[in-house]
């Protein structure tokens, strides 16, 4: 939903808006979710469920049952993402405050330091160990002893006598312990012509995986989806995240999943994860999934976020303040006490009036049409200017929620870019066929729901986000007003910007990711050189790829999101 996309600036603008008028922002309730059902060796006696719990017992991480609060003073956003990813993947149970928590992950090596975030004597009393313990016990398949990694020399002696033992080690008797281990040896061994044929769906990172439109597995994710959907409207970020990646993961497997000894090589699925999986194969639903969408918070959120301009925070307020329904909203809106001048108000009810017209999708022709008039547009102010329809058109989709394209002109380059979207969007106005526009700030504010959050924005592209409008002439007319992005690209950055704007999501964030890992920096707006920040331009869509050290993903199969 582009709608998230507006988020991260205009959920601060509309708390100033709805602060002003007087009304008390109350904390939100949460519906407790119910109890996620985990697989247990009772009572059943069916061959699924007894290969399950083989299998849970197989993926049991390294980590499991160890409560760690990771500390992310000092540590750069990516890595913080891969540790906590890594940690909770291995079953590490990730605690919001350092109190509740065995363990304390921190890139501080300075008692001054720490007490900054962490009081002296709560320390004193866990492990505070650095990052690489928890790489090494996943190296090793083990929570490695605390000594080797305190992070404080003077926390060495109590980190040593705190240092947490995984539940996964303590709890199995040693029979099991041993079989378990030499199940494990026994599924490597017959991985081992993967060492040959790595499939790609094994890989960490959704841009090197091959993610079709529709997977075999799609009901599941769908599943996953809505559970993913509900943490966002909370603003539950890094569940949101925990899920958004596993469902990247299992869009990339090739075959339906029937029985959990399928899904071990598939990465990100925890034990949560693996528990749903397990109540899908069963059930064909996941409780927690069925529950939300018949929760009338749940559906009211979701609604409410339709709105353009309206984010989860937002959204959560009004749900607080009482109202339910596009009637309550639109009341709340209309009501002189609530209509003050600032703009929030305003933009909510334009957003309000354009909400039916704007959920209805785009479908491929229209697409197509839009994206002609585009052209026609930027040839007659701009010739020899060049536009690609990206998002997810150019994935293939057949209807899309609004349509993103991205130009470039021979002549362009550094920084005329205002000029361009500026004399763009003013033709097209004049032309009638946008109607409503809003310049997005080049860099996006933090705190908005959109990925990534290696870095604070996704590029610093001119861009304009629009209402179009088709002209009642075209074939294609409907009457029906659609949402246009027009992206602005410096001619040398042009294929960086297709590429960053073809998405999907969670292939952009894993492309930032891989880039890192490879000492570079991508987003739409170019690739630069890490050590030296020596900009280094692609001429093609495939030179992406290349200068990335990637395979080429066609984009087709880069829908690693629902
Ligand atoms: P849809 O339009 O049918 O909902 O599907 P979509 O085209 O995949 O989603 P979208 O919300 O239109 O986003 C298109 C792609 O643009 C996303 O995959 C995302 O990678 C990228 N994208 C944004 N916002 C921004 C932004 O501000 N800068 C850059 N460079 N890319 C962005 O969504
Ligand atoms: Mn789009």
């Amino acid at each position: 939903m582009r709608v998230k996309h507006l988020l991260g600036h205009q959920s601060l603008k509309y708390k100033n808006a709805l602060r002003a008028t007087g009304e008390v922002i109350m904390p939100f309730k949460r519906p407790r979710p119910p109890p996620v059902p985990h697989a247990t060796n009772s009572s059943s006696t069916s061959t699924l469920l007894s290969t399950n719990h083989e299998h849970k017992r197989l993926r049991r991480g390294c980590l499991h049952g160890i409560k760690a609060y990771i500390l992310s003073a000092k540590i750069d956003g990516a890595e913080y993402e891969i540790l906590i990813g890594e940690a909770e993947e291995n079953g590490a149970e990730l605690c919001k405050t350092p109190a509740e928590a065995d363990i304390i992950v921190t890139a501080i090596g300075m008692k001054k330091r720490l007490e900054r975030h962490i009081d002296w004597n709560m320390a004193k009393g866990k492990a505070v160990v650095r990052p690489d313990w928890i790489r090494d016990s996943v190296k090793k398949s083990e929570a490695l002893p605390c000594g080797d990694y305190a992070a404080i020399s003077d926390l060495l002696d109590s980190s040593i006598e705190n240092c947490p033992e995984s539940s996964s080690s303590q709890s199995q008797p040693p029979d099991q312990a041993e079989a378990s281990t030499s199940q494990h040896q026994s599924t490597k061994e017959s991985t081992l012509p993967d060492l040959v044929y790595e499939p790609r769906y094994k890989s960490r990172f959704a841009c090197e995986r091959y993610s079709p439109l529709i997977c075999p597995n799609q009901d599941l994710v769908k599943e996953l989806h809505i559970i993913k959907l509900a943490r966002e409207m909370e603003s539950e970020e890094r569940s949101a995240l925990s899920y958004s990646r596993a469902i990247s993961a299992i869009k990339a497997f090739p075959e339906k999943i029937k029985s959990m000894s399928q899904i071990s090589d598939i990465p990100y699925l925890g034990d949560k994860l693996t528990g749903m999986i397990q109540e899908f194969l069963s059930k064909s639903t996941i409780s927690q999934a069925r529950q939300l969408s018949s929760d009338t918070r749940y559906q009211t959120l979701i609604s409410f976020t339709s709105v353009y301009g309206i984010g989860p925070h937002t959204a959560r307020h009004l749900y607080d303040l009482g109202l339910r329904t596009f009637d309550d909203l639109s009341r709340y809106l209309g009501s002189d006490d609530n209509a003050e001048g600032s703009g929030g108000s305003f933009a909510w009810r334009e957003g309000l009036r354009l909400r039916d017209e704007l959920s209805v999708k785009i479908p491929r022709a229209e697409v197509e049409e839009m994206g002609r008039l585009v052209d026609n547009a930027l040839q007659d102010i701009l010739p020899g200017s060049e536009s690609t329809i990206c998002g997810g058109y150019r994935r293939g989709k057949l209807e899309s929620n609004d349509v993103d394209i991205v130009f470039t002109h021979p002549q362009g380059q550094g920084n005329k870019a205002n000029n361009m979207i500026a004399r763009l969007v003013e033709r097209m106005r004049k032309d009638g066929l946008i109607t409503h526009t809003m310049h997005a700030p080049s860099v996006r504010s933090k705190g908005s729901l959109r990925p990534p959050t290696n870095h604070d924005g996704w590029d610093t592209l001119d861009k304009s986000l629009t209402i179009f409008n088709l002209p009642k002439t075209s074939p294609y007319y409907k009457g029906i007003h659609r949402r246009l992005d027009l992206i602005y690209a410096p001619r040398e950055v042009y294929w960086t910007a297709v590429v960053g704007w073809t998405g999907s999501t969670m292939f952009e964030r894993d492309l930032r990711l891989w880039a890192k890992q490879k000492g570079l920096k991508f987003d739409s707006s170019g690739i630069t050189r890490r050590r030296d920040t020596k900009a280094l331009y692609a001429t093609s869509e495939r030179d992406v790829f290349k200068l990335l050290e990637l395979e080429w993903i066609e984009p087709r199969l880069r829908n690693a999101d629902l």
